[in-house]
């Protein structure tokens, strides 16, 4: 099949997701064209079967806001019509569902169809997407839809509790590639940049945005060093990163925590780490939680959204309400202070990560292409 994908090129999120899919399906010898403003930062152009087509929004001083989804809806177009594309795969709605409704209108005047699948990631939306400023084309643009997939549960239940939807939801689990290999391979990175033989790595990767309660993490933190020798890895750049170090410094804690800003370097960090924290005040999935026990890395993390659905309560680690700090410490501390109930959740949380292999969710999503295609 030829696909075109509509991401965001950011790190972490949607846009990694969107990314991943693409490659895999690229292996399986479908031709992957991605389109959107920037190269995405984990796509390879070396692979085969592998396109980027960049949209350009060409700076004008009469508009206060540059029409971005304009451009990408004509680049949709022209790109569809040179290659040839069977389907279209947008990834978050805003405003890429809504851009590919103009894209499949416009080449439905020539004839072409162009069927659309969007997959809906969560603050498109919990946060952003449900704003009454956005809601009616949002709305509009999910029910024009051929197919809307949701990577969680949770996440389906709450876009049907917020929309006035006509539409099927159907429910493909974000997914990660397991390689037993990887943990094996030799690392570039050692251990003692990161800390100590005694001291334990404790993670946290995100974009420091408001919803990932970033305080909880230093908090949490903090409780588990006043009992465990250990060293904390902030890794990611966002608002929140400032308030942070801040927290730190006032905690007097600044000297056990490294933070490393948006980093390529994730799999040899989460290789070394020993536990990782998401305590979000809502997450539709919580990827980076995944890709940490992937590393058999437990997780200690909220219970908001669909975070259960990925980590298992007692068995990959732990929830707890959000904002509890106190209970996400005393999770924490139970998990670690013994090596062989570490090496017990570590285990588990490996299991755990396989379920979501992406061997087992690519065959769904083909399954829709195939669909989608067949319905025009
Ligand atoms: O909030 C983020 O981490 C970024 C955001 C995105 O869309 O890029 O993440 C959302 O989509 C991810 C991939 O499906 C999910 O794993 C995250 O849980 C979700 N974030 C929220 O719901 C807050």
């Amino acid at each position: 099949m030829k696909i075109a994908i509509v991401c965001y090129p950011t790190f972490g999120g949607s846009g990694v997701v969107a990314t991943e899919l693409g490659l895999e399906l690229a292996k399986k010898g479908h031709e992957i064209h991605f389109i959107t403003y920037k190269q995405p930062v984990r796509l390879s152009l070396l692979n085969p079967n592998i396109y980027f087509h960049e949209v350009n929004v060409p700076n004008y001083p009469l508009f206060h806001y540059q029409p971005y989804e304009l451009a990408l809806s004509s680049k949709l177009v022209d790109m569809v019509k040179l290659y040839k594309i069977d389907v279209l795969h947008v990834h978050y709605a805003i405003p890429h569902a809504y851009a590919g409704y103009m894209a499949k209108q416009m080449l439905a005047e020539e004839g072409i169809s162009l069927p659309m699948i969007t997959t809906l990631h969560g603050t498109d939306i919990t946060l952003v997407g449900n704003h009454p400023f956005y809601k009616s084309a949002v709305t509009f643009s999910i029910n024009k839809s051929d197919f809307v997939t949701s990577v969680s549960n949770s996440l389906r239940e709450d876009t049907y509790r917020l929309f006035d939807l006509n539409k099927e939801i159907h429910v493909i689990p974000n997914f990660i590639e397991i390689d037993d290999a990887a943990h094996l391979e030799k690392s570039v990175c050692q251990r003692s940049v990161l800390a100590k033989p005694e001291e334990k790595i404790i993670t946290h990767i995100s974009n420091f945005r408001k919803v990932k309660n970033i305080p909880d993490v230093v908090k949490v933190f903090y409780n588990i060093q006043k009992e465990i020798p250990s060293k904390l890895m902030m890794v990611g750049e966002g608002p929140e990163k400032a308030i942070a170090e801040k927290l730190c410094d006032d905690l007097g804690i600044s000297d056990k925590v490294i933070f490393f800003g948006n980093s390529n370097d994730i799999n040899q960090i989460l290789k070394y780490s020993d536990l990782f924290l998401l305590p979000s005040e809502t997450e539709s999935f919580g990827l980076a939680a995944l890709e940490a026990m992937a590393f058999n890395v437990p997780v200690i993390s909220s219970n908001s959204g669909g975070i259960p659905e990925v980590n298992e309560e007692g068995v990959s680690g732990f929830l707890s309400h959000v904002g509890d700090v106190e209970n996400m410490s005393q999770n924490a501390i139970t998990i670690l202070k013994s090596e062989e109930t570490l090496n017990q959740f570590k285990k588990a949380a490996f299991e755990v990560a396989k379920k979501f292999d992406i061997k087992n969710i690519l065959p769904l999503y083909e399954e829709l292409y195939n669909k989608a295609i067949n319905l025009e």
